[in-house]
Formats: C-alpha cells, sequence, structure tokens
C-alpha cells in the first residue's frame, strides 16, 4: 500500500478513500435528496461511504466521528445539526490525522484548522433573496390591506447555521420596507409536522397574518395544511415564502400555493468527494466552496418543475 508514494503522509490515488459521512438525519425533502447525492456520488466515485443518520441530535453525531475516529477513515464529512460544540471532537479528529470537511452547514469554531472546506451555500444570501421579493411586492404583500405587512416566521432547527442566517438575512433586507414587521417568530425544526403545528398555533395567536416566511418546504407545506384547515386559501389570503425549491415546494408553488422560493441546491455529492480525494491526497483545497442557486416564483416553478430530480 502506498508503494511509490513520494508524500509520506497521503494516499496513492490507486489505494480506495474511505469516509464518515455524518448526516443531520431526514428532517426533510433537502435532506433526503441531499443524503442519495452523497451516497450516488461516493459509488461513482469509488468512495467507501460509512454513513450515520443522527436523527437531528447533536450529541448523536459527535457518537459517529467518534466511531469513525476509531475505525481509521480516511475523511470525515459532516453537516452539523448546530453550530455550536464541535471544537472538542474536531481537535480529536485532527490528533488522529484525520481531515475534515463541513458540508452544507457551517460550525461557528474560531481555530479554522480543526477542518479542511466548507462545501454548501450561503444561508445569509438565501434570507436576504426571500426578504428582498417581499419588498419588491410593495403593498401587494399587504394582503389584509390594514397598512402593514405582517409576518410570522417558522424558523429551522434552533442554533442550526441555516436557520440563525437565514433570519440574519431576511431580516436585513425587510428593512428596505418599514412597513414590514415580523409579528411572532418560532421553530419548526425544518419539518413538516413542525411547520404545520408552529402555523397553527400562529393562526390562534396572531390576527391578520400577511406573509409566511418559512426557512424551508417543508414548514412551509406544513403552514398550508394549517392554512387550508383554518378555512383560508394559502397563496392568496396569506402569502408564503420558502427556501429549498424541491420538487413538492416546487409542485405547490406552481399550483399558487406557495408564492415564492429560493433555491438551495441539495445535490452536494460530486463536489464533496472532489475535495474528499484532493484532502486524502495532501492537495490544498479552498477553505470555503460555495453552491450556485436560483430563485423561482410561480411562473418559473411551472417551467422547471419536470426536470426537477428531486
Ligand atoms: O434547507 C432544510 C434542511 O441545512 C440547507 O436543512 C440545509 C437545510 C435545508 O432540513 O430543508
Amino acid at each position: 500500500v502506498g508503494c511509490g508514494d513520494d508524500k509520506p503522509e497521503s494516499k496513492a490515488a490507486s489505494d480506495s478513500i474511505t469516509m464518515g459521512f455524518a448526516q443531520v438525519g431526514a428532517e426533510s425533502g433537502w435532506r433526503t435528496a441531499n443524503t442519495k447525492s452523497v451516497q450516488e456520488a461516493a459509488k461513482t466515485a469509488g468512495i467507501e461511504l460509512k454513513f450515520s443518520d443522527a436523527q437531528q441530535k447533536q450529541e448523536n453525531q459527535i457518537k459517529s466521528i467518534r466511531s469513525f475516529i476509531q475505525q481509521k477513515v480516511d475523511v470525515i464529512a459532516f453537516s452539523p445539526v448546530v453550530e455550536t460544540g464541535w471544537d472538542t471532537v474536531l481537535m480529536e479528529a485532527k490528533r488522529a490525522n484525520i481531515p475534515v470537511i463541513l458540508t452544507d452547514r457551517a460550525v461557528d469554531s474560531k481555530d479554522t484548522t480543526l477542518y479542511k472546506s466548507f462545501l454548501g451555500s450561503d444561508f445569509v444570501v438565501e434570507g436576504k433573496k426571500a426578504g428582498e421579493w417581499l419588498v419588491k411586492q410593495g403593498d401587494a404583500a399587504d394582503v389584509n390591506h390594514d397598512g402593514s405587512i405582517k409576518v410570522v416566521e417558522l424558523q429551522g432547527t434552533t442554533g442550526a447555521a441555516p436557520a440563525i442566517d437565514r433570519k440574519e438575512g431576511f431580516e436585513e433586507a425587510m428593512k428596505a420596507n418599514p412597513k414590514i414587521a415580523i409579528a411572532a417568530s418560532q421553530t419548526g425544526d425544518f419539518t413538516r409536522d413542525g411547520g404545520k403545528k408552529v402555523m397553527e398555533s400562529f393562526l390562534k395567536s396572531q390576527k391578520d397574518i400577511d406573509v409566511v416566511f418559512a426557512h424551508n418546504d417543508d414548514m412551509g407545506l406544513g403552514a398550508i395544511e394549517a392554512i387550508e384547515a383554518a378555512g383560508l386559501k394559502p397563496g392568496k389570503d396569506v402569502q408564503i415564502i420558502t427556501i429549498d425549491a424541491v420538487k413538492d415546494g416546487m409542485t405547490a408553488l406552481a399550483d399558487g400555493k406557495i408564492n415564492y422560493i429560493v433555491e438551495c441546491n441539495p445535490l452536494l455529492g460530486p463536489q464533496l468527494m472532489g475535495l474528499a480525494k484532493k484532502v486524502v491526497a495532501g492537495e490544498e483545497v479552498p477553505a470555503r466552496v460555495l453552491t450556485e442557486e436560483t430563485v423561482f416564483d410561480q411562473a418559473a416553478a411551472k417551467t422547471a418543475l419536470s426536470a426537477r430530480q428531486y
């Protein structure tokens, strides 16, 4: 093994690579597409994948990472459930000389030597795009014609990078129209059921909601169920903005039940495997790799839907 390799700490290209991948869970359509992308890309790249599902719990992810270290995998990739609390286990990986790649979500560690690269979206930009669209609607977003644009927000998992950053980006953009105000904001944990339950309670506690801003499609889809159960028309009586653009979300957008979706690309597998090969070979990789994304209104969703793979 490694015969003829002139870099003693790196593997020869002919050696097969083992990757430990600690996934968040299976909380959303986005996540399912992301998992599939990672699994398929590993196969294509000839990388042996050890896959674990943390069921949205940080302690489970930490356990998996420790077990990957014990199994001496070549590279660890993971999508951190929350931003904080990773330094200890990442230090353990570093001491064991196992490179780490963050996929999809960031950690808030000050020590950036604890990982080689962060591959994923800019969530602040996503939140901003959502807020900018709302600002552009002007008074058309004042569905209840009462002089103010009342928004309720369905937040992602508390402490997760996409929840923190999407909120920040949205709030920044909405400042451009002082009529827009967030009347209530609560986590729905990125799940359909969570979005439904929180929306049910918002519909009871808040009068004349104009807009729902959901941090992902699944929570927006749950909100649609709650809105319909309350005898209102989603997309008309209450406008809905979401992030992700998975097939179910795009279908609701094309059907007029969602008003706008900011895309977040889950197909990170091929880029992740490319980074993994480089990192294991001891090559330099960029510290930050951004994914390319677009936005969809109802007309654009109708066009894009048939080609949507996830
Ligand atoms: O938007 C959401 C998922 O981390 C970008 O996690 C990801 C988010 C995605 O549950 O649907």
